[in-house]
């Protein structure tokens, strides 16, 4: 067959169980990424926040499905042992979309970033994907040409992000102007300001807001009845003030962890890794805590917005 969704779809990804009979049946079904896992938190809190996010989906009346590549086989939804290896195997790599072939071909295992996770979830007909921030334009782009493929994949993916922005520790106004030029629609979740990871609002405005999840899925229906080209819908849902980071803590640990990084001459995949592990040391896990606010958050709403878009 030729042209149509059965071209695209992928014939070696491997659908836990329950996740198959979810789709097969129409339930909902939440995307979850395992970088954040992996890479973004430290041992031994990386498990339990793991197995704390699938939880949350479950409570809200949705199915969990974290992704990962292990021994090269692309994975949507884990079982309780293949999560313990995400967490806790220091072989396991970081992947990005370019990555996957090279990890299925060689039987390497990686946790997968938002890019990954992103087309992996597409293409198993998931449409709804939780994260904390999304990768993004970093602030010595001039001279590093950082950019991460987080934003030209969503440019080419049919699927819908909940995210508490972008890092706090990239250019955000550089990173809104990207989607804006890549066509990726954006939108605040019950706020007018695109959230700022560790805090509340990053400084800039969206143009956008929708307030419940039922709105969220009827964006999600317009993409389609438009034919609209296969992009993202990027949701902003703002961790609550109260959880946030401390604005002033912020500032000083963003500093200290960018010097930190030019210092030591990180590069490529191993930057983002590195500035938020330098983040929880310079505020004394602080912003570990505003990480998981925020991530909690955006995992229950991605879970509201699946219930919707599964009643359509
Ligand atoms: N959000 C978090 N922690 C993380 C990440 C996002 O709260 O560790 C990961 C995501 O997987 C994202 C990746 O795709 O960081 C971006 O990495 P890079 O900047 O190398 O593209
Ligand atoms: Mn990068």
């Amino acid at each position: 067959m030729r042209g149509g969704p059965r071209a695209r779809r992928c014939a070696v990804l491997e659908l836990s169980e329950e996740v198959g009979e979810a789709l097969a049946s129409g339930r909902p079904v939440v995307a979850l990424e395992s970088t954040i896992i992996a890479h973004g938190l430290p041992r031994p809190r990386n498990l339990q926040v793991a197995q704390e996010l699938e939880a949350a989906v479950r409570e809200e009346g949705a199915v969990p499905a974290t992704v990962a590549v292990l021994d090269g086989r692309p994975l949507v939804g884990l079982s309780k042992a293949e999560l313990e290896r995400v967490a806790n195997d220091a072989s396991v790599r970081k992947l990005s979309h370019r990555d996957l072939p090279l990890a299925r071909a060689t039987g390497a295992s990686g946790a997968t970033t938002v890019s990954a996770t992103a087309l992996l979830a597409a293409r198993a007909g998931l449409r709804v994907f939780a994260t904390g921030g999304l990768g993004g334009v970093h602030r010595d782009w001039v001279q590093t040409q950082d950019e991460s493929a987080d934003l030209e994949l969503l440019a080419r993916t049919r699927i819908t992000v909940v995210c508490a922005g972008v890092k706090s520790l990239l250019d955000v106004p550089a990173t809104l102007q990207r989607l804006e030029t890549l066509g990726v629609a954006v939108a605040g979740f019950g706020t007018d300001r695109f959230p700022g990871f560790y805090v509340t609002d990053s400084g800039s405005p969206v143009d956008w807001t929708l307030h419940t999840p039922a709105q969220v899925a009827e964006v999600m229906r317009a993409q389609d009845d438009l034919a609209a080209p296969d992009s993202a819908l990027i949701v902003g849902n703002p961790v609550p003030e109260a959880e946030q980071l401390d604005p002033a803590v912020h500032a000083r640990a963003l500093a200290a962890a960018l010097t930190a990084c030019a210092e030591e001459g990180i590069t490529g995949q191993a930057v983002t890794p590195f500035l938020l592990g330098r983040f929880v040391r310079e505020t004394d896990g602080a912003s570990l805590e505003a990480n998981l606010a925020a991530v909690r958050g955006n995992v229950r709403l991605a879970a509201r917005i699946a219930v919707s878009w599964s009643r359509r």
